[in-house]
């Protein structure tokens, strides 16, 4: 309805001045047409006289007022170690082309008002200046060369001084219609290869390679997670696209870079302000004290609500504005918290360890050792602690024995080293070995199995010295599953060995 209402306005401003421009032809037909052609150019070169100053004025001081919300300027100065510079480029154009664009425009008003028609005046010819054409060619050039060294120098600090290997945080942003993954390593600091032939929507939209040891502990963000990074240190972007161009762009670092499919490009920055800072500095401006939505005056203020932000700048399709992404950038402590988090769920321990796709399996991996070590430190404190029988129990996953006899595979020395280690360190705790098997071959042979491999590994934590009467061993055979025996997976988990914890004196 406005767009129709605009439009009726705009149409009948059209009549209006076709029907102006008849009268005003008429008239000059009535009064003589020279007397009123010459009126007519007064009046014109006037007016182009005071749109010259209307338009300077306006529009240089609309650009100082507005200039606080324009990057660069006022709250919002580089976040980036480099982005100071890459403004400092930008002004240093504008002040060029600025003197340039005001000089030649007043002049073009000044010249078609100055020298407008008048009777008996007549035009100019000038053919050929040298002096001009040495003036107009010389200056720009060496403008253009100013601007065009000082732009390769900035380009070379900023694209060059990137620490050596291990200094610096690498990341990886994948686009795609309509949103980014993003990669960031695990313990290692290092991101596996990818093989765009190994995509698979459903268990590996990057491509990655799980037969490289960097797979096992690289960490893929959810679409909900935010990108978090720490403050002052160097952090390389891998920029990568799977279908269409997208463009990385972080208009707070000034860090802006196509992402193609099939060319990776790559960025690297330093942010200098935590997310927190910045709001702080935020706040010393009235305008971002105001209320973020102006309907409701008790809602938060704007500063409060700023958050640093990815964006694609490639026009990529219909969806494209829902690529945008929260960044936040948090001291080093607490980017260590965050990422710790993150890398107790790596992609490739959640979703691909033990499937078909998965190059390792049946083996223990050294991260997965890591991790039930710690699983297992909490379970004995907590079984120490508890009063609750069934708490005082604990499996021990990571133990496994050869394929139908009693003798402990190579695989379970992590963790029953690390129970010995948990023996020794709390020397007034006993505990009692259990074997438990699945209900497949005989209730006997199965029960002498199980009192065998609870033997095997008490036999294994007495060669580690614990001292014999500490501990205990009794076999259940098949008499106690935990899961149903009809399926293989439930077979498994009925195949093992406990731990209980029987007196604490502590
Ligand atoms: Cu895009």
């Amino acid at each position: 309805m406005t767009g129709l209402i605009i439009f009726l306005i705009f149409l009948l401003l059209g009549v209006i001045i076709v029907q102006i421009g008849r009268v005003t032809e008429l008239a000059a037909k009535i009064r003589g047409e020279e007397e009123v052609e010459q009126q007519n150019t007064n009046r014109q070169g006037k007016m182009l006289m005071l749109f010259l100053v209307v338009f300077l004025v306006l529009g240089i001081g609309s650009a100082i007022y507005y200039k606080d919300v324009m990057l660069g300027y006022g709250p919002l100065a580089s976040a980036s170690a480099h982005g100071g510079d890459i403004d400092s480029l930008f002004n240093w154009t504008l002040f060029f082309t600025g003197i340039v664009f005001v000089i030649t425009h007043i002049l073009l008003f000044w010249f078609s008002y100055k020298y407008r028609n008048m009777p008996g005046r007549k035009a100019q010819f000038q053919p050929h200046n040298n002096t001009l054409e040495i003036i107009w060619t010389v200056v720009p050039a060496v403008v253009m060369t100013f601007l065009v060294v000082n732009g390769l120098v900035v380009w070379n600090e900023v694209m060059t001084d990137l620490p050596a290997d291990g200094d610096y945080l690498e990341i990886e942003a994948t686009g795609y219609q309509f949103a980014w993954d993003v990669r960031y390593p695990g313990a290692d600091n290092k991101l596996a290869t990818k093989n765009f032939r190994l995509i698979d929507p459903a268990t590996n939209p990057l491509g990655i390679d799980w037969s490289d040891d960097k797979a096992i502990d690289d960490v893929i963000l959810s679409g909900a997670d935010k990108i978090v990074l720490p403050v002052d240190e160097t952090v390389r972007v891998r920029i990568t696209a799977k279908d269409v161009l997208h463009n990385f762009y972080l208009p707070h670092f000034r860090v802006k870079m196509d992402a193609i499919p099939g060319l990776p490009t790559y960025f690297h920055f330093k942010p200098i302000t935590t997310t927190k800072e910045f709001r702080q500095n935020l706040k010393n401006y009235p305008e971002w004290r105001e209320p973020y939505d102006p309907a409701d005056p008790e809602s938060k203020e704007r500063w409060e609500m700023f958050d640093y932000e990815l964006a694609c700048a490639e026009l990529c399709g219909k969806s494209h504005y829902a690529m945008r992404r929260i960044v936040e950038v948090v001291t080093r402590e607490e980017y260590d918290a965050w990422i710790a988090e993150k890398q107790s769920k790596p992609y490739y321990l959640t979703t691909i360890r033990g499937t078909e796709n998965d190059p390792r399996k049946g083996q223990l991996l050294d991260i997965e050792k890591k991790m039930r070590n710690v699983e297992l430190t909490s379970e004995f404190t907590k079984a120490m602690e508890s009063e609750n029988l069934e708490e005082k129990i604990i499996n021990l996953k990571s133990v496994f024995y050869n394929t139908g006899s009693a003798s402990l595979d190579n695989k379970s020395q992590s963790e029953l080293d690390k129970l010995s280690q948990l023996l020794a360190q709390f020397p007034n705790v006993n505990a009692e070995l259990r074997g438990h098997t699945d209900s497949q071959g005989d209730d006997d042979s199965n029960l002498a199995l199980s009192e065998a491999r609870a033997g095997n590994v008490m036999q294994y934590l007495l060669n580690k010295g614990v001292s014999a009467d500490r501990l205990s061993r009794v076999g259940f055979g098949e008499t106690q599953p935990i899961e149903s025996n009809d399926s293989p997976e439930g077979r498994e988990q009925n195949r093992r060995t406990e731990l209980r914890i029987i007196s604490n004196s502590l």
